[in-house]
């Protein structure tokens, strides 16, 4: 099956990568040095199941080949630059995955394809909720530092997306990465929120690997941050006990341990980095029912400002 990843970060590169590897025709969209090492080396993974996979690397998305399906692996606030450019190359939409962190994505996606003249991409749209943990190391190179797993809304429960559901998971399952499929995505995509508004901005700020927010003081600043999304969850109506979401919390902090956090990795790059996208959301989402996340804001605040030296210890 042809498969046009589109943004070869750490998870788009690692897809693309295991896909070569399992027989699928890949194009990765990649920046130009990104694009160079890989035509010339592949793309090496290191860590779980290591190996060099050659999918082949393009510096534009104008040179891709019409795909079967496409995965957008670019971040949140890339999403509606990157689904306008697909959608104008490609007007016939094809199954999408949609694997960012953060709350609200299919509706940016949704939208975007729409501005782009798609008239119901909604068919096509296959959320995912991502914690395989992988870092990107440099051009060409990325680092499994365990499998974790990729949720799916089970396909079996049917709905507007079912079909192409399934293909994911069909195309997943071949290239050996952990698929689980759940009936309730919403509220795994809210775990994972949560998961995520504890662990990406003390992690960025305090340039650690996720493992050392067993250690204080880091544990209690991102428990703070985990109490004050699990209101805003409340608030949307997902209610997660505190013991349940220490225990998402622990799970990940200790499957992840060595992993570096996607916003360390941005922030280590100097590039914008997804806090508006998953604090900044689920602080906007809290203040549209009268909830004032105070501990939150302060990371948006803090990973938004020009970066500061006293921050890195
Ligand atoms: O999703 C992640 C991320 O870094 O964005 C986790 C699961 C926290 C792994 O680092």
């Amino acid at each position: 099956m042809k498969i046009l990843v589109v943004g070869a970060g750490a998870v788009g590169s690692l897809l693309a990568a295991r896909w070569a590897a399992s027989g699928e025709v890949v194009e990765l969209t990649a920046r130009p040095d990104h694009a160079a090492a890989v035509r010339a080396r592949g793309v090496e993974v290191q860590g779980t199941t290591p190996g060099t996979f050659r999918p082949t690397a393009l510096r534009r998305l104008a040179d891709a080949q019409e795909p079967e399906a496409v995965v957008l692996a670019v971040k949140t606030f890339d999403l509606v630059r990157t689904v306008g450019e697909l959608g104008r190359r490609f007007p016939r939409v094809v199954p999408t995955l949609l694997p960012q962190n953060g709350l609200g994505v299919e509706a940016i996606v949704e939208r975007s394809f729409r501005d782009a003249g798609v008239a119901d991409p909604r068919p096509f749209l296959v959320r995912a909720v991502n914690s395989v943990p992988v870092t990107l190391v440099g051009p060409g190179v990325v680092r499994q530092a365990g499998t974790g797993e990729i949720l799916l809304r089970d396909p079996a429960l049917g709905g507007v997306a079912a079909e192409a559901t399934a293909l994911f998971v069909a195309l997943l399952g071949r290239a050996g990465l952990p698929v689980r499929l759940v009936t309730d995505l919403e509220r795994e995509l809210w775990r994972k929120a949560l998961v995520n508004a504890a662990i990406n901005p003390v992690t960025a700020l305090h340039r650690i690997p996720n493992g050392r927010l067993r250690e204080s003081p880091y544990r209690e600043e991102a428990t703070g941050l985990l109490r004050e999304a699990q209101r805003a969850a409340a608030a949307d109506g997902f209610e997660f006990s505190d013991a349940e979401a220490d225990e998402a919390l622990a799970r990940v902090v200790r499957a992840t341990a060595e992993n570096r956090s996607s916003m360390l990795q941005d922030r280590d790059r100097g590039r914008p980095t997804e806090v508006d996208a998953i604090s900044g959301e689920i602080a906007r989402r809290a203040r549209a029912h009268g909830v004032d996340l105070p501990r939150t804001r302060a990371v948006v605040d803090r990973l938004t400002a020009r970066p500061s030296r006293t921050e890195a210890t």
